[in-house]
């Protein structure tokens, strides 16, 4: 597994691998070396079968402020047609890739998360903020429409109507505010956030892994599907994890009354 990024730190933990965006400086804010890091880490991260849950965090006060606005105001001031969707590729990649690995990916966020890097937070399958969490779907406040997966995961997590006021006001949403209407699964004190979140982590990483990524396929796949062909679905993904050394390993745990021992496989 790859470690010598220039944007991000790279620390593992047995099955868990912590990925930290590190450009503490701009409140981690994305240029493209970092998009293309973080693309290149997910992608690789998919393939190792000793990583089993994946955190995703930020360096310093924040977990990160979004596309580095400096990079617009450059293209700006050339005079050059700007074509921001070929840009954004670079962030589907992320988006696409975290909800395609086959096990869980975690967002920590302390400090704020704002724009780009809010939605990248919401792409994760699970969040935990501490309290001095603030989440902003900043792009309103400079003319743009939530991208980076925003559209897709907003409404999904908080419901439409919320996820219209939080687009169209831009205004902050505190790390209990964010428990509160959903937005995260679990807010923390600070003082409280890394064995907090570290201890979500292994928890899932000695989890039944196959099972969590056909989870996850289910949830992918219902969420854009009818009931009729979620119910088939879910039997495709029941055949598979059935055979699984892992629900075997379930089902002796429960009847030999001990805890399981998930391998992951
Ligand atoms: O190209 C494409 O692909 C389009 C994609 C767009 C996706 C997007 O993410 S659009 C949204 C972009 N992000 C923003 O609009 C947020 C801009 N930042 C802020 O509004 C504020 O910084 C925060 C609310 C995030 C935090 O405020 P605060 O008061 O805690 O910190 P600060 O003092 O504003 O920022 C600290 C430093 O980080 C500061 O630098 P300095 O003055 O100490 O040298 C600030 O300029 C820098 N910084 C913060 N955000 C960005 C940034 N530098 C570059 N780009 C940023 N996004």
């Amino acid at each position: 597994m790859r470690t010598d990024f220039q944007t991000l730190l790279i620390s593992r933990d047995g099955g868990v691998l912590t990925i930290t965006m590190n450009r503490p400086e701009v409140l981690n804010a994305f240029n493209d070396m970092m998009l293309h890091e973080l693309g290149d880490v997910v992608e690789e991260v998919a393939q190792d079968e000793g990583v089993r849950c994946v955190v995703i965090t930020g360096a310093g006060r924040a977990f990160g402020a979004g596309q580095d606005l400096r990079s617009f105001a450059a293209v700006h001031a050339s005079g050059e047609a700007v074509k921001v969707s070929q840009h954004l590729v670079n962030y589907h990649r992320v988006v696409r890739a975290i909800r395609a690995m086959p096990k869980p990916v975690i967002a920590a966020v302390q400090g704020v998360a704002a724009g780009a890097s809010c939605n990248l937070a919401l792409s994760c399958d699970l969040r935990i903020a501490a309290d001095n969490a603030r989440f902003i779907e900043a792009f309103a406040r400079i003319g743009l429409v939530p991208d980076a997966g925003g559209g897709f995961f907003l409404p999904r997590l908080v419901g439409m109507g919320k996820a219209l006021e939080l687009a169209m006001l831009a205004d902050e949403v505190s790390g209990p505010e964010a428990e509160r209407i959903g937005l995260v699964n679990k807010c923390v004190p600070l003082a409280e956030f890394e064995t907090a979140t570290m201890v979500l982590a292994q928890r899932l990483a000695k989890g039944p892994t196959r099972a969590y990524g056909l989870i996850k396929e289910l949830m992918n796949k219902a969420v854009q599907s009818d009931l009729e062909t979620t119910l088939r679905i879910e039997g495709e993904l029941q055949d598979i994890a059935i055979e699984t050394a892992d629900h075997r390993e379930g089902v002796a745990a429960f009847l030999q009354k001990r805890p399981a021992q998930f391998s992951g496989s």
